[in-house]
């Protein structure tokens, strides 16, 4: 023990003195040992555009590459404003790995006044829950010039991203890439291409032209509403004023060897209400896996991704040897706005730019094959594919198909509109202890997001290591505590569904209230799921408790029929507009796992809650010294009485 704590010292000196973990970033190869990867990320409040330009310009690989040349320079769109950078980037430094690395990441916060968390998007954490980086849930969030060190190994492969899980600080440019490889006899998919390289990740991500907190709860006469004002690739991009001037920031360019299969890994960092609609001009995309699991490959041409998602997909670079458009073009309420950015795919030995005419978000890339059509519902056919008409390459168990799940959780989401008319649903009251969590929506409604007629309020303290933290538990619209509360609004509670470990769980997610340009992306923390159905309602009605009955009992004959086929995994999912999903997984990782939206403007007014798996005694013991937070209310010191 005292050997291995001293071998583990001196590697984790070796690897701080080599300041960096450019050595884990490596062909993966087939029992070799375990490498410990170290990061400093410093989280700061940082300009783009700044004096940092102009002394140098990023190159777009800066965030892997040797950091001895870092360029402080942050060129965003063009458009000067505050972020909050991670070691003065945006995104943030990759960490590209291998399975079953060890990860040390101290997040130093520097933000002044603005508290931190890193979650580690779509990495199970088991045996490591008390580093998911949820605030108030898994930690204390960490507070201004305080640094804290998440450690955990990495027990899966595929492609995943980091990114901050408080406020809407995604949106200010907390996030970065974390791809996982494994040996490449191992991926059920590797005879498909040649190069899976570190050069070969595209992050997208939208982005404000001010800080996140200056639309929430959001503005009712100056700039309603959340809607992003631009799309960023790799962080870059152009922008293009009212005035008709476009900002010169070199785009994004995939280099490519011609003839050569690349494997792209394509992450959706998305934070608001947006939707992502990518195309590559005149390649086919050969998909292979989504959210980290691989899946039977199949054939599309436009890839359509809400915020959370990851797809990999290989492009041949067996076309006319030119320069290539990418497009990633705004769906949801951003295709009224039509944003719209642009990258390059740049054959060897050819000039950067294109000579096709650049494509707009109205005269685009021909679409074509879709996959995660919005507007299916989703019985294959030749046009779309749904998640739920994949497969998974990756082993499984047929135990999933079960006709009896173990826990069943009907999940519906919606949004309480606050009606000014009505004297009992008051937004604003004279009774000092009213003030409820809104947002201003884009049609100027103050709403409150609700799972289950439930909004989700944090605790003051994380249930996983302070008991402080469960006061507020209420487990359903039905529990006791929100029984106690009554009133005309919804029940504001720590929304928790407690599931015993190993439990077969069926979920089914739908959207009761159907609002124009909405689709919801839902993650889960901790685990993947099986997608076994997911539609939607043609005649776009609000789902009723009975339309969900009749979904269920088709889902029931199916089971009973043995239709399902080895269903693909994911860990975020679209419910489809007027839609729901059927998903299932094996509980067997013990925690406190957050499910939640993943636009950061629904999660944070409260469509949100918690899964707890297995009990205290299942978990790892707490880290020593763990930090601790929670409110202060000491009885009224006695001494006051007697001054009077
Ligand atoms: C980083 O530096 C190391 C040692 O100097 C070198 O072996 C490695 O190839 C470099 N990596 C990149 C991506 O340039
Ligand atoms: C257009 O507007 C932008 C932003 O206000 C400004 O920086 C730019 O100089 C303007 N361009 C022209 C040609 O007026
Ligand atoms: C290029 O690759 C695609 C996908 O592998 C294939 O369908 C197509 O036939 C190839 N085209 C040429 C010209 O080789
Ligand atoms: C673009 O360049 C390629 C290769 O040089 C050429 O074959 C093609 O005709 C060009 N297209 C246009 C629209 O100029
Ligand atoms: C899809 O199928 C329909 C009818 O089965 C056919 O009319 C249509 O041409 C097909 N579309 C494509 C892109 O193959
Ligand atoms: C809460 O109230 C509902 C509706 O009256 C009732 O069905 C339910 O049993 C109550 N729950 C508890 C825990 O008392
Ligand atoms: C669905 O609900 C919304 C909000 O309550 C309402 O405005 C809309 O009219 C409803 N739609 C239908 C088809 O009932
Ligand atoms: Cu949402």
């Amino acid at each position: 023990m005292l050997l291995s704590i001293i071998y583990f010292t001196l590697v984790l000196l070796s690897v701080f003195i080599n300041g960096n973990s450019e050595d884990c970033l490596r062909t993966c190869i087939k029992d070799e040992p375990p490498k410990i990867c170290y990061y400093k990320f410093t989280i700061e409040f940082y300009p783009t555009n700044g004096l940092a330009c102009q002394f140098c310009t990023p190159t777009s690989t800066q965030g892997f590459e040797n950091s001895t040349d870092l360029c402080q320079c942050i060129v965003s769109d063009g458009v000067e404003k505050t972020v909050l950078s991670t070691n003065r980037m945006v995104p943030g430094p990759h960490i590209q790995v291998c399975k079953y690395d060890y990860i040390i990441v101290d997040v130093e916060n520097k933000a002044t006044g603005l508290e931190a968390t890193v979650h580690w998007h779509g990495i199970f954490q088991e045996g490591y829950q008390y580093y998911d980086g949820v605030p108030y849930v898994t930690q204390c969030p960490i507070p201004t010039l305080n640094t804290f060190r998440y450690q955990f190994q990495v027990k899966q492969s595929g492609t995943y991203f980091w990114h901050s899980h408080l406020a809407m600080h995604r949106l200010d440019g907390q996030y970065g890439p974390m791809i996982i490889r494994e040996p490449v006899e191992d991926d059920p998919n590797s005879i498909f291409y040649d190069e899976d390289d570190p050069a070969h990740v595209i992050l997208i991500s939208d982005c404000l032209h001010q800080l996140s907190t200056d639309r929430y709860p959001g503005l009712r006469q100056r700039l309603p509403g959340q809607t992003a004002e631009n799309i960023l690739i790799n962080g870059r991009g152009t922008f293009t004023f009212p005035n008709g001037s476009t900002t010169n920031i070199q785009l994004e360019t995939f280099h490519v060897k011609p003839g050569t299969r690349y494997r792209f890994r394509l992450i959706n960092s998305f934070t608001t209400v947006c939707l992502a609609q990518l195309n590559i001009e005149d390649h086919p995309l050969l998909l292979i896996a989504q959210d980290g699991s691989s899946i039977k490959p199949v054939y599309v041409n436009t890839i359509v991704s809400g915020p959370g998602e990851r797809i990999d997909f290989v492009i041949n670079a067996n076309r006319t040897v030119k320069s290539y458009w990418i497009q990633v073009r705004g769906l949801g309420e951003c295709s009224e706005t039509e944003i719209n950015q642009l990258a390059t795919i740049q054959y060897e030995g050819t000039p950067e730019e294109g000579n096709s005419t650049a494509p707009t978000h109205a005269n685009g890339l021909p679409r074509g094959i879709l996959y995660n059509p919005l507007q299916s519902n989703c019985t294959p056919n030749n046009v779309s594919i749904c998640p739920s008409n994949l497969k998974t390459a990756e082993p499984f168990d047929d135990e999933i198909l079960n006709v009896e799940a173990d826990v069943q959780l009907i999940l519906p989401f919606w949004f309480h509109h606050f009606d000014s008319s009505d004297q009992n649903d008051p937004l604003f009251s004279s009774d000092p202890d009213h003030y409820p969590t809104f947002f201003v929506a884009p049609q100027q409604v103050p709403l409150q997001s609700l799972i289950d007629n439930i909004n989700f309020k944090f605790p003051s303290a994380p249930p996983i290591s302070d008991p402080k933290g469960h006061e507020d538990f209420c487990e359903g619209p039905n529990s006791n505590y929100c029984n106690r509360t009554a009133s005309n609004l919804p029940c504001s509670c720590t929304h928790i569904r407690h599931i015993p470990k190993n439990a077969l769980v069926e979920i089914v997610l739908y959207d009761k209230e159907r609002l124009p340009s909405l689709i919801h992306p839902f993650h889960l923390h901790g685990s993947h799921f099986y997608v076994l159905d997911m539609g939607r309602f043609e005649d776009n009605r609000n789902i009723t408790t009975s339309d969900i009955e009749a979904v269920m009992s088709d889902h029931q004959r199916r089971l009973i029929g043995g239709v399902y086929d080895q269903p693909s995994q994911k860990d975020t999912v679209l419910v489809p507009q007027a839609g729901w999903v059927i998903l299932r997984y094996k509980a067997t990782n013990p925690g406190y796992w957050f499910m939640h939206c993943h636009m950061d403007y629904h999660s944070a007014t409260g469509m949100q809650m918690i899964f707890h798996v297995g009990e205290d005694s299942d978990l790892p013991p707490k880290p020593p010294g763990f930090p601790t937070c929670g409110s202060f209310e000491a009885a009224i010191n006695a001494n006051f009485n007697e001054q009077e």
